[in-house]
């Protein structure tokens, strides 16, 4: 290891020679952007060492090693956590200091890496921090992106798509390995041929063909040697390629691949591009095992035994015939024998039950563009058919099969070609069990598995909420960084009034801070004595931020109306990015910021009720906005949400749930109890009778309950907008389309719970003490103790041993 970090002398030398050396000025006159890509330079020369020293112990310790394919790796910055993790995070800060410099400027210069949508993208992120912490070989397999989700801003209350230009500055983290290139062919034509000895082949002649060049990232564990890598996969053109006279549309083609993260987490439209998107990293990704692999064994025969592939989605699905016709084509494998290594190799994780998010494509299109890979998803098909007849289960095939109505079922493909089928936490396996996978289920019953997701504490808890750190480590020890699981070690302490009132301190200061960033960036003054109620996620119909701003509007017109009426003080924070055509989505965000302007322009009510919506919600908003939540709103209807993981990172920083019983807040309600969340409205099975007996009526809710009537004319009656129409697409889908996700079902249910929230609220001590609970009680939901459970029951992965040089 070089000494850069040794002390703050050493530092501090290093950094202003680095400085010269990279951009040939005195430390003085360097740029605010230069100060921090030389820090980030620093660390990444430090980094290499352990970087190396992995890729050896992986070798010589001959260990089985984690390929994560993922679309989405949602990283958020990695300064500060890069800093933290290689435990020299106070020497930099105190260095900088002394040079004049504030290490929190220096973090701010960072793009937050947006290369994802949502959770799925955010939970991968965990797991690479995870996965490096606990020493596991764990590496994550993506697309460098070269512009992230977009940037979202809001003009006239609407939401505007800009684009997010993360690559602004370069990345400082990655390391470009052009000589790691790989050729990744598309379209053609597929030329069969017997050979002289009556071997059958088949000669692709692509009509494009593209290099994917991979960057890696270094992976940080916490206070370990583990260096993992997470490789980006960009295009650049492939100069045999071209085709003659079509350089332009050629290099188009080309950069199309990379240029943005699908910005979609709901619908799957469908686009060639996508598609496209996902063979490239697929079959770069699967070319970069086989020949990691072959440098180490003499023969692929091993390859389950020392590879695991997990599948995040149905996304990277075409790993499976990928990786069949490089066994078959490139190394000469039998079908049975290659199938055999294939479904040992790969796993699957299912994040949704939505129909419209489950992954279908044309299959002329995949005919088209795939054409080996699709003659392969045939023969699996055809393979799988004899095996289910063969199992006296030929009635159940067509519900199985991943041919039909003239698509290619994505999930369908995942399941059979697979070890390994897991649900994110346990009422979703469930569901996937019951109900969406179940004929499935009762074939291979044995691939069925519950991994109920989890969240990095180092980010979530440890660096980002530094007031709350110092407090647990004062009171339980720093036992917990390490090991989350002693978070419970503070159950000792939950009924003592001295940490109940420093913890509502640090409450307090992390809203003031929040409150602050509010002031200067949106103008708005917010109550930090007013209780902080937060519902950041992205904007779907089934997350329902539709009931939370109708409880809002209620709040408002009834202190409108009744002079007596009260309510103690309250802040609704909101923050979501809607998928750019979902039209629906896009108007609660305009109803939202429409209600945020009346309520607090308004001098009468907005001293007790103000609404905020955090424009832009990414990693770096999250950190902010969760630890300084008093409430977190996880309202899911009942079935929907597969997990949510926001709601464990609330619940970490202690925010008490407001919530239906519905993914992961299942199980946060069985470690906290009943009496330390606030559980109501409809339940799976209920949801489930009334669409099953076609029972909901919403005109009867809205005929029964003058609140819903006062709350769903005021959409049309001219008290947030002069236009009638405004707000059309919301009251069709609930009074019209019959409101699919039961928001005015469980409007009354939703009321009473938030009345009772206020009522807790107030008593400062009860309320101390649950919060107390709620972090006692999330060490569960460390994605340390997910990781644990994937290695131990799906991967088969064991920690690299640096022999004594970690602590333990
Ligand atoms: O994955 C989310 C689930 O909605 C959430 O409940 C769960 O906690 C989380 C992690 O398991 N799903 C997504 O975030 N999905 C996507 O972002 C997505 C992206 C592109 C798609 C489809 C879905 O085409």
């Amino acid at each position: 290891m070089n000494d850069y970090f040794s002390s703050k002398e050493n530092f501090k030398r290093a950094y202003k020679d680095e400085i010269s050396h990279s951009f040939g000025r005195n430390f003085e006159e360097a740029h605010p952007e230069e100060k921090y890509v030389a820090l980030g330079k620093m660390i990444t020369d430090y980094v290499n060492e352990n970087w190396r020293e992995t890729k050896n112990a992986v070798k010589e310790q001959r260990a089985k090693q984690l390929y994560y394919f993922s679309m989405e790796f949602l990283l958020g910055r990695l300064m500060t956590n890069n800093l933290m993790n290689l435990g020299v995070y106070d020497v930099v800060r105190d260095g900088l200091e002394e040079l004049g410099i504030n290490i929190h400027d220096v973090e701010m210069m960072e793009q937050d890496p947006g290369l994802g949508n949502g959770g799925l993208g955010r939970l991968a992120a965990c797991f690479l921090d995870s996965l490096a912490s606990l020493n596991l070989p764990g590496n994550g397999n993506c697309i460098r992106y070269h512009y992230g989700l977009f940037r979202q801003e809001i003009v006239n209350c609407q939401q505007v798509e800009k684009p997010d230009c993360w690559l602004k500055l370069g990345n400082v983290w990655e390391v470009w390995k052009p000589y790691h290139a790989v050729r990744v062919k598309f379209g053609g034509q597929l030329n069969a041929y017997m050979d002289n000895n009556g071997k059958f082949h088949s000669a692709h002649v692509p009509d494009f063909a593209v290099k994917a060049v991979p960057y890696d990232m270094p992976v940080v564990g916490y206070h370990t040697t583990t260096t993992n890598t997470l490789r980006l996969w960009d295009a650049e053109l492939d100069e045999e390629s071209v085709p003659g006279g079509q350089l332009t549309k050629y290099l188009n083609d080309v950069s199309e691949l990379t240029v943005n993260v699908y910005p979609d987490d709901s619908t799957n439209e469908g686009k060639e591009l996508r598609l496209r998107q996902q063979y490239f990293f697929v079959c770069a990704g699967v070319d970069q095992i086989i020949r990691t692999h072959l440098l180490e064994y003499p023969t692929l025969d091993n390859l389950g035994e020392k590879v695991a592939i997990q599948l995040n989605d149905t996304h990277p699905v075409l790993v499976i015939p990928e990786l069949m016709r490089v066994l078959m084509d490139d190394y000469d494998y039998s079908w049975d024998h290659a199938w055999a290594i294939v479904k040992e190799t790969v796993a699957y994780t299912n994040h949704t039950v939505m129909a419209e998010a489950m992954e279908k494509w044309d299959q002329k299109m995949v005919r088209r563009l795939l054409p080996r890979v699709y003659m392969i998803i045939e023969e699996i098909e055809r393979r799988f058919r004899y095996e289910v007849n063969h199992a006296g289960r030929g009635n159940d095939f067509y519900q199985m099969s991943i041919l039909k109505d003239n698509q290619v079922h994505m999930a369908n493909l995942a399941v059979v070609g697979s070890h390994s089928v897991n649900g994110v936490a346990k009422l979703h396996s469930q569901i996937l069990v019951d109900d969406v996978l179940s004929t499935f289920a009762s074939f291979y019953p044995e691939k069925f598995n519950n991994k109920t997701n989890g969240i990095t504490h180092r980010r979530w808890l440890v660096y980002s909420n530094p007031q709350l750190t110092h407090l647990l480590e004062k009171t339980i020890g720093d036992g917990f960084i390490k090991h989350p699981e002693e978070l419970s070690r503070l159950m000792d302490y939950v009924d003592n009034p001295e940490v109940q009132n420093e913890f509502m301190q640090v409450k307090r200061e992390r809203k003031e801070i929040l409150a602050a960033w509010v002031k200067e960036n949106l103008g708005i003054e917010v109550n930090v004595d007013s209780i902080f109620d937060c519902q950041s996620k992205r904007l779907h119909a089934y997350k329902r931020q539709l009931l939370n701003i109708f409880h809002i509007i209620y709040l408002y017109l009834k202190m409108k109306q009744d002079p007596g009426f009260r309510i103690y003080p309250r802040t609704f924070f909101f923050s979501a990015k809607a998928a750019p055509s979902y039209n629906l989505a896009k108007e609660i965000i305009k109803l939202i910021n429409m209600v945020a302007e009346k309520v607090n322009n308004d001098p009468e009510i907005s001293q007790y009720l103000k609404v905020v919506f955090i424009p832009n919600y990414s990693v770096s908003i999250a950190e902010l906005l969760i630890n300084a939540a008093d409430v977190s709103e996880q309202i899911s209807t009942a079935g929907k949400e597969a997990s949510g993981t926001g709601n464990m990172k609330y619940m970490m920083n202690g925010a008490l749930t407001i919530g239906t019983l519905d993914g992961a807040n299942v199980e946060i309600v069985e470690q906290v109890g009943y009496e330390n969340a606030k559980i109501f409205g409809l339940r799976v099975e209920d949801v489930n009778i009334m669409r099953r007996e076609n029972s909901y009526d919403v005109w009867s809710y809205y005929n029964s309950d003058s609140r819903i009537r006062m709350v769903v004319e005021s959409l049309r009656n001219g008290t947030f907008s002069s236009n009638p129409n405004e707000f059309q697409l919301i009251y069709n889908d609930l009074m019209l389309n019959r409101d699919e996700f039961f928001v005015l079902a469980d409007f009354a249910a939703y009321c009473k719970a938030q009345e009772d929230v206020q009522s807790w609220y107030e008593n400062r001590p009860a309320w101390a003490r649950a919060m107390l609970i709620n972090i006692a009680k999330s060490g569960y939901f460390s994605s340390d103790r997910t990781i644990q459970e994937y290695a131990d029951h799906i991967w088969g992965l064991k920690p690299l041993d640096f022999d004594s040089k970690d602590e333990k």
